[in-house]
């Protein structure tokens, strides 16, 4: 039988909740067929408040003995800044480990009526390719004349030919897979180095893909447009900062953020990827038991999909949808009453179903 060897971060908040929920679908997923052997690393703020630091100092050599990181949620505001904690874990792993795209799908789920009361299933199904690494998450730049009237704060956004090259080469395969529709995202009016040079990109790339149609657009004109109509979007690929930003109105799309998942896939097969769901830890709802494990399951099916469990990752796919479809078991953001354990049990007995 094939084992497994996933690292879990279930980390703040609601991540300690979704996690277990998720552990527990997976487990039946592939029971009988594949063993999942989980290490639970106990990483995150509460680690931080003991030993000054998010993860270990050796944290990023650890992962790479698995298979595969499962990942809560990160960040105990007002407790401790969010950039502390963002930056102690999750960015340096996406970073060390080479995890150049960040995939989020963004789909209606059966049953489940999003915002958008005159759009179905057909029209909301899109998935983004966020460039993971760089961009305005690279981590460049300084303060000067701290606390002065003079005080100076710079952010500089980086994009290397290698890496946009990589991940809008991956943008395009992808949507050959699909409807073959891309769409980039980009601010180039007004960034004229960065954005310009990833519309130079994109179009050279483009050069190979003759098949796929490619539309641009601004990031402002895409935002509006995911509203007014999401039919127009497959595949969408942008930067760090518009991707994070535009798969949260996605998650709104979606009916709740708690629905959305997202897989950071490195680009070296020797390590492992990362599989989160996209929400935060929400300490507004952390400790109550309601949160929606639904993305993290999500995220979980594709995590099985990337280790080469196809058959478990649709099942698990099929029993969200069923769930959802269902609409007896959800939690409040989507209108129900369930507890997060009650929608994974119900997911469960999908599975078999
Ligand atoms: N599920 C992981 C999590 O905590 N996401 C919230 C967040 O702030 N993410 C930032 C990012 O994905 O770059």
């Amino acid at each position: 039988m094939q084992r497994y060897r996933i690292a879990v971060i279930a980390g703040d908040g609601i991540g300690r909740e979704v996690i277990p929920a998720g552990k527990a679908v997976l487990e039946a997923a592939v029971a009988g067929s594949a063993e999942l052997v989980w290490t639970d690393l106990p990483w995150g703020s509460d680690y931080y408040r003991e030993t000054g630091a998010m993860m270990p100092a050796d944290g990023i050599e650890t992962l790479k003995g698995f298979d595969a990181i499962y990942l809560g949620a990160v960040g105990d505001p007002p407790h401790i800044p969010d950039h502390v904690t963002l930056w102690g874990l999750m960015l340096p792993i996406r970073k060390a480990l080479d995890m150049h795209v960040n995939v989020r799908p963004i789909r209606l789920l059966p049953g489940i009526t999003g915002p958008l009361r005159d759009k179905g299933p057909a029209d909301i199904d899109m998935i983004f390719v966020r460039e993971n690494t760089e961009g305005e998450y690279a981590g460049v730049g300084g303060r000067i004349h701290v606390g002065t009237p003079y005080e100076v704060a710079l952010q500089t956004a980086v994009f290397s030919r290698f890496n946009v090259e990589r991940v809008v080469r991956y943008a395009f395969e992808l949507a050959r897979t699909r409807r073959r529709h891309l769409t980039s995202v980009t601010k180039s009016n007004a960034q004229q180095y960065s954005m310009v040079f990833w519309d130079e990109v994109v179009a050279a790339v483009a050069a190979d893909y003759p098949d796929v149609e490619v539309q641009s657009l601004l990031v402002d004109a895409a935002a509006a447009l995911m509203v007014r109509a999401p039919e127009r979007f497959d595949v969408v690929v942008a930067s760090n900062l518009f991707a994070d930003i535009l798969t949260d109105l996605g998650g709104a799309l979606m009916g709740s953020l708690g629905l959305a998942p997202s897989a950071n896939l490195t680009a070296d097969p020797a390590l492992p990827s990362l599989f989160e769901p996209i929400h935060g830890s929400a300490p507004d709802i952390a400790g109550r038991g309601v949160a929606n494990p639904l993305g993290a399951i999500w995220a979980g099916a594709m995590m099985l999909e990337h280790l080469g469990e196809a058959d478990a990752a649709a099942r698990v796919m099929r029993a969200i949808e069923a769930t959802t479809a269902e609409g007896t078991t959800l939690t409040p953001d989507l209108g129900g009453t369930a507890s997060t354990d009650q929608v994974a049990e119900r997911v469960i007995a999908h599975l078999s179903a």
